[in-house]
């Protein structure tokens, strides 16, 4: 009797030692398993009680059950200490941050944080204004409603002009217009700046379009100007040649074609290859195998004299690059609308 009741007592100091290693509840389970359980080692200890009688059973039934209450005992003292831990760490996981929007709520939840960046069309404006920078020019800004005088009078469209229905326009009940082009920030430059001058004016524009995978109502533009003393086409090339090797990595096919623009002469459509196809045809170049994405020219004579400048001591050249486009050669891009469509998939991958 006294062995079976020294052998229970030696099963609390074992006991205690498990359930202090245990590290979560399901360990805890365990050990209640491994000491009371049906195959435990208490229940193997009772089973020797055959040999005893009933008084010697009374004596180590006692022993039994005190050991039973001492691992109660520390079974839940344990069981505090993991409960505690468990709240200790669901504070700093689950917390609720009430300044969080729904949308940053749902990633921080899900855990599949994501850092914001700048759109894809910023990117190339960014690289682009970095590239002209380099090369002396800076960078002017003009006002997205504009006066018709500085979207097309000035830029020697004159009132019945029928080159203004290449560019649909949206008026305003005031008689003012959505800029069409980043062209106006030319004249609006020649108004401020003395000669020479160099700028670029990165910026939004609107027309009045039917939308479709190479059309938008609203997209970008970047004008180009130099105004100089004897400025020819081989500046405008070499500017035009600058621009596109810095932009794409490889070499990229481009044609040149006579282009009319009113404040041009001569001008030039400046087209590139599609990228989207490989020049094979699809939606983007109307399956002719090139995009237009870069006219330019040099300044027309009219537009220097407008200005205040005398075309026999000044010239210029200009270039107005369709951004939007450019972007989608650069990543092959299959619709332009997916630009501003909202579409957080899409604008991840860049
Ligand atoms: C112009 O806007 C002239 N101001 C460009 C210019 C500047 C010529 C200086 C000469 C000298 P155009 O309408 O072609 O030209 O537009 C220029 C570029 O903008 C196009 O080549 C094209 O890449 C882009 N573009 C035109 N319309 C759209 C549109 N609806 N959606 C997206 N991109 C467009």
């Amino acid at each position: 009797m006294a062995d079976l009741i020294a052998e229970i007592q030696a099963l609390e100091a074992k006991a205690a030692s498990a359930i202090a290693a245990a590290a979560d509840t399901e360990a805890l389970q365990n050990v209640t398993q491994e000491f009371t359980g049906k195959k435990g080692a208490l229940t193997h200890v009772m089973k020797q009680l055959g040999s005893l009688t009933p008084e010697q059973r009374g004596e180590v039934g006692k022993a039994a059950n005190i050991f039973k209450a001492r691992l109660e005992e520390l079974l839940a003292a344990k069981e505090a200490v993991l409960a505690e831990a468990r709240f200790a760490s669901l504070a700093e996981t689950e917390f609720v941050d009430l300044s969080v929007t729904p949308g940053e709520y749902a990633a921080i939840a899900s855990g599949a944080t994501h850092s914001g960046h700048v759109h894809p069309i910023a990117q190339t404006q960014k690289k682009l204004e970095e590239i002209f920078t380099s090369m002396g020019f800076s960078i002017v800004d003009g006002p997205q409603v504009e006066d018709d005088y500085h979207n097309f009078g000035a830029l020697n469209f004159t009132d019945d002009h029928p080159a203004r229905d290449m560019q649909d326009t949206f008026y305003t009940v005031t008689k003012h217009l959505l800029r069409t082009h980043t062209s106006s920030v030319q004249i609006r430059a020649l108004e401020k700046m003395k000669p020479p001058i160099r700028i670029i004016a990165p910026g939004r524009v609107f027309r009045y379009e039917e939308v479709d995978a190479s059309h938008e109502h609203t997209f970008y533009q970047m004008e180009g100007m130099i105004i100089d003393r004897k400025v020819s086409v081989g500046n405008l090339l070499h500017l035009m040649q600058t621009l596109l090797s810095e932009v794409f990595s490889k070499g990229v096919e481009v044609r040149l074609r006579p282009g009319y623009f009113p404040f041009v002469e001569p001008g030039f459509e400046l087209d590139m290859k599609c990228l989207v196809c490989n020049g094979t045809g699809c939606p983007v170049c109307k399956h002719s195998g090139w995009v237009e994405v870069l006219p330019c020219g040099l300044v027309h004579p009219n537009v220097i004299q407008k200005a205040g400048l005398s075309p026999e001591e000044w010239q210029g050249a200009a270039f107005g690059l369709g951004l939007n486009r450019l972007v989608m050669m650069q990543h092959g891009i299959e619709d332009i609308r997916h630009f501003m469509a909202g579409k957080l998939d899409f604008l991840r991958q860049f």
